[in-house]
């Protein structure tokens, strides 16, 4: 396909779509529905954008690094443009300074980062090869919307190679407080290389107050307000863009008759217990998946709850297995559950159901309404969708959401029952208050969380950053159509 200058131009580590090996041993190409696409995807059909990415590790053969089948390519009317990650760095940028490095130190060090001089030049050298391509894709004068905290120095390599480019930055994951930031051998390097952006979107408004301070503290530029001026005369805004999800088409999933009767199939697999209680994570140390556990397991052991009476299932996917901590949480959990269900389990009637499999949409909406309380306990996150996806699939206005104070989601979902997840008798009582609250009281909060989500979902998510961007360097850049819903 030859590569037409796009006028739109998404830099992600992932791409929408994963490398998989085909029957015939040739690799191809699988959809990886996401948040992100779902969002981005109206526009870059209008817009003919391309999206840069890593497709991930080939599945099957070993074919990962080489760059063999590695152009670009249209994949359900989307231009994709994989880049090719070679073990080495996988390795370093991926593994190493993304996963062990920033994910843990953003996540208020709920694990300990660790810091290595091979990762940074890892991650510096695979930052700028996804700058360059970006700058060899951008139209003149395009728009390049770069996401997530793996590729925090494209916006500044981007801007060197195409000053004349509107560059936007999201964030996903929380950005940390000054005091912890500032443990980052390389602090400067990543606050200047956001600085290349027009527009950097936290989730939430401290992440963009955290963000400007350490600009004034570290890098010494003058900033108001959510402004940094930059001594070459360049504005940058940083402000918050508090992501969503498509509320619509996980409330029409969740009304579909063959859902509403998986949800009783499930309900039925668990024995028809009188509640049943789920959380849904990627297995990271960041989730609290401990902590609401131990919780549960207490509550059953004190007599309080009867495992016939209540379950909990817990979904818990696994990811980034190569890293160290993440195998040791897994063992982890594999033992709490084990510990549990041996203590306080019955034939029959287990009293956590502990699921490490990852599942097609339909199933996950079918859980969400099978379950009368959703337990989503993380010590930090940007946002979690769960929360959200659980409140769209609540159409009756029942169920109860527990939400962690420490998500992003707290913030708009007030009429959770809000726990601290390392106050283990704050999540003991809400667990009991969910349980026991009366139908009005779940429908008054439900309700009011239903209208905030409706209110922002991820179409007016994408839509209000990209207008901000417009705004912000208007007088260099074409204006972008709008949303192409076809
Ligand atoms: P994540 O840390 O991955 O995202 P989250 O926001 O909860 O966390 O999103 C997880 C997504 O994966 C949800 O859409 C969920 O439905 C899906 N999922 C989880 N388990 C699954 C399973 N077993 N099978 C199928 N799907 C499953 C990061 C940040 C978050 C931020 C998002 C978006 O860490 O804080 O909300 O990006 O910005």
């Amino acid at each position: 396909m030859a590569s037409v200058p796009a006028d739109l131009v998404i830099v992600a580590n992932r791409l929408p779509v994963d490398r998989i090996t085909g029957p015939d041993g040739e690799p191809m190409w699988r959809a990886s529905p996401g948040g992100l696409v779902t969002a981005i995807e109206p526009v870059l059909r209008a817009n003919r954008g391309v999206w840069i990415g890593w497709p991930g590790a080939v599945t099957g053969a070993v074919t990962g690094g080489s760059e063999a089948g590695m152009e670009p390519f249209e994949h359900e009317g989307l231009q994709l443009d994989p880049i090719a990650l070679s073990a080495e760095e996988i390795e370093g940028f991926y593994e190493g300074f993304s996963n062990a490095t920033l994910w843990p130190l953003y996540h208020d060090v709920v694990a300990k980062p660790e810091f290595h001089r091979e990762w940074w030049e890892a991650y510096v050298a695979v930052n700028r090869r996804f700058a360059e391509h970006a700058a060899d894709r951008a139209a003149k004068n395009a728009m390049v919307w770069v996401h997530d905290y793996q590729l925090q120095l494209v916006p500044q390599m981007l801007r060197e190679l195409r000053p004349d480019l509107r560059i936007g930055f999201f964030l996903h994951i929380p950005f940390p407080p000054a005091e912890l930031f500032q443990q980052l051998p390389w602090r400067r390097q990543i606050l200047e290389g956001l600085l290349g952006a027009d527009l950097v979107g936290f989730q939430l408004p401290g992440g963009a107050q955290n963000f400007v301070r350490l600009v004034r503290q570290r890098v010494g530029h003058k900033t108001h307000r959510d402004l940094v001026y930059l001594p070459d005369g360049r504005t940058v805004r940083a402000a918050a863009f508090p992501i969503s999800i498509d509320v619509d088409n996980f409330e029409e999933l969740a009304r579909k008759p063959e859902v509403i009767a998986r949800a009783k199939e499930i309900r039925d697999a668990l024995g028809n217990p009188r509640k049943v209680l789920l959380g849904v994570d990627r297995l990271d140390y960041t989730k609290g998946i401990h902590a609401r556990l131990r919780a549960f397991g207490e509550l059953v052991a004190a007599g309080e709850l009867d495992v016939e009476e209540a379950v909990f299932v817990q979904v818990a996917t696994p990811s980034r297995e190569r890293v160290e901590q993440y195998r040791v949480l897994r063992d982890d959990l594999d033992r709490l559950v084990g510990r549990i269900n041996g203590d306080y389990g019955r034939i029959g009637s287990p009293a956590i159901s502990y699921l490490h499999a990852s599942y097609p949409r339909e199933e996950m909406a079918a859980l969400y309404r099978a379950a009368d309380v959703m337990v989503v306990t993380p010590y930090r996150d940007g946002m979690n969708l769960v929360a959200k996806e659980y409140v769209a699939c609540r159409y009756n206005d029942d169920g109860a959401l527990i939400l962690s104070e420490f998500a992003g989601a707290a913030y708009e979902l007030r009429q959770a029952w809000l726990v601290n997840p390392y106050d283990l008798n704050g999540v003991k009582d809400a667990i009991r208050e969910a349980l026991h609250a009366d139908e009005k009281d779940l429908a008054r909060r439900m309700r009011t969380m239903r209208k905030t989500i409706k209110a922002a979902d991820i179409t007016a998510w994408a839509r209000s950053f990209l207008e901000e961007m417009d705004i912000v360097r208007s007088a260099h850049g074409k204006a972008l159509l709008p949303a192409d819903k076809t």
